[in-house]
């Protein structure tokens, strides 16, 4: 069926500008837009319906490129005792932090991860999200990384969202192997990954480069895997320290490196050269009361495409809602709203390997849009949070949440 929208503006975000299109038509058929454009220039066309948006501003559906939304328990409870006055060394002493999300995660059925992951994603959804990334590394072991990812998997069947999910089974040490980092590292290589691989789990690899996770010799022991099981990487990247993980991200070619508030030069110089998109997460730098900024003005140097994601966790972001991470990626990282609408569209697909068929509204790619009842684009980086009049299309086909 063929399909005429119109009686909209559109932000397209083609190139990752606002690319703006007053007085809009877009057709759409068998799932892709098929032409898009001002109206007074429509082809003829024969559709079979016609959508009127009302005055709508249409854009790119929102993608959260980096979230780990599948997980047991929450750290609510850790949150309070740390704002009483608990320190993050005591709390990790009584097995607090990522410890009690693996243990909350081995103990949870997978339809039990299932059920809260998808109200979670659920929330994001209301923003306008139609594609998501979720990481696994909450398991630890071949077992529970499986089960994770069939939980991001059957959340990519159950809801109108296009999932990706990412192996991050180097996000930390899991006890059993305890002082014994390089040997977990092995493991990863000689049996998880290819498994969780031969099973059609794995659509991308990431790691933790962290003196507290692994070393940039561990993460490259889990790359050379990954480009022999033909996967794309990526890399949490100087979130709290420089190691230069970004600059290795770059030689491996990843989609890109996250985090990167200690970044240098040097590093943005590589993410430029190998197309490796930089992920933004405000969220993260909120909740922990980060103070070191991300280089922008390195990466707009450079021109080294800038994401914005959620970073949706339980230890440090517990962010629901992808718009109040435009709102922060302004405010916080002094992004314009162009920037930060590009960050959650154009840039954020390139970042899941998806640009060419996601993130911008051009004829060709899938008909994944929201039509918003707003004033203008920088109303989305604007208010902060809360509900914004809107209707949802996936594939060609209106959605209701
Ligand atoms: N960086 C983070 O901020 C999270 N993981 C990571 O690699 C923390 C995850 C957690 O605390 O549960
Ligand atoms: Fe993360």
């Amino acid at each position: 069926m063929r399909t005429l929208w119109q009686h909209c503006h559109v932000a397209s975000m083609a190139q990752g500008s606002y690319a703006i299109i007053e007085d809009a038509a877009i057709v759409t058929r068998a799932g892709l837009i098929e032409w898009i454009g001002p109206r007074g220039e429509l082809p003829e066309f024969a559709v079979q319906r016609t959508v009127d948006l009302d005055g709508a501003w249409v854009t790119p559906g929102l993608i959260d490129c980096h979230t780990h939304a599948v997980f047991g328990g929450n750290r609510s409870g850790e949150f309070e005792q740390r704002l009483q006055g608990v320190s993050y060394a005591e709390i990790a002493a009584q097995g607090g932090g990522i410890a009690s999300t693996v243990r909350a995660t081995r103990a949870a059925s997978e339809d039990e991860l299932l059920a809260s992951a998808r109200q979670r994603v659920e929330a994001l959804l209301r923003d306008g999200v139609t594609t998501l990334e979720i990481k696994s590394g909450y398991g630890l072991d071949l077992a529970n990384e499986r089960k994770m990812l069939r939980v991001a998997r059957r959340l990519g069947e159950v809801l109108p969202v296009t999932v990706r999910s990412t192996c991050l089974a180097a996000h930390a040490l899991p006890p059993e192997y305890a002082g014994r980092a390089d040997d977990y590292i092995g493991h990863i290589c000689d049996a998880l990954l290819p498994a969780l691989a031969a099973e059609g789990l794995v659509d991308a690899v990431d790691a933790f480069c962290e003196h507290l996770a692994f070393s940039p010799a561990q993460v490259e022991r889990v790359f050379i895997k990954a480009q022999e099981l033909g996967l794309p990487v990526k890399l949490h990247a100087e979130q709290l320290s420089s190691l230069h993980g970004s600059s290795l991200a770059a030689r491996y070619q990843a989609l890109s490196a996250d985090h990167l508030e200690f970044m240098t030069e040097e590093d943005a110089i590589a993410m430029a050269a190998a197309g490796t998109v930089a992920v933004l997460l405000p969220g993260a730098f909120y909740f922990l009361r980060e103070t070191q900024l991300p280089p922008m003005d390195a990466l707009r140097r450079h021109g080294v495409k800038i994401a914005l994601a959620s970073d949706l966790n339980p230890g440090t972001s517990p962010g629901l809602s992808l718009r109040l991470m435009l709102n922060m990626g302004c405010t916080l990282f002094r992004m314009t709203p162009e920037e930060a609408l590009a960050g959650v569209t154009q840039h954020a697909a390139t970042a899941l390997g998806m640009g060419h068929s996601h993130g911008s509204l051009e004829a060709g790619k899938v008909a994944d849009f929201v039509a918003w009842q707003i004033a203008r684009p920088a109303d989305l980086a604007y208010w902060l949070g809360g509900d914004l009049p809107k209707r949802v299309v996936r594939s060609g086909r209106e959605i209701s949440h």
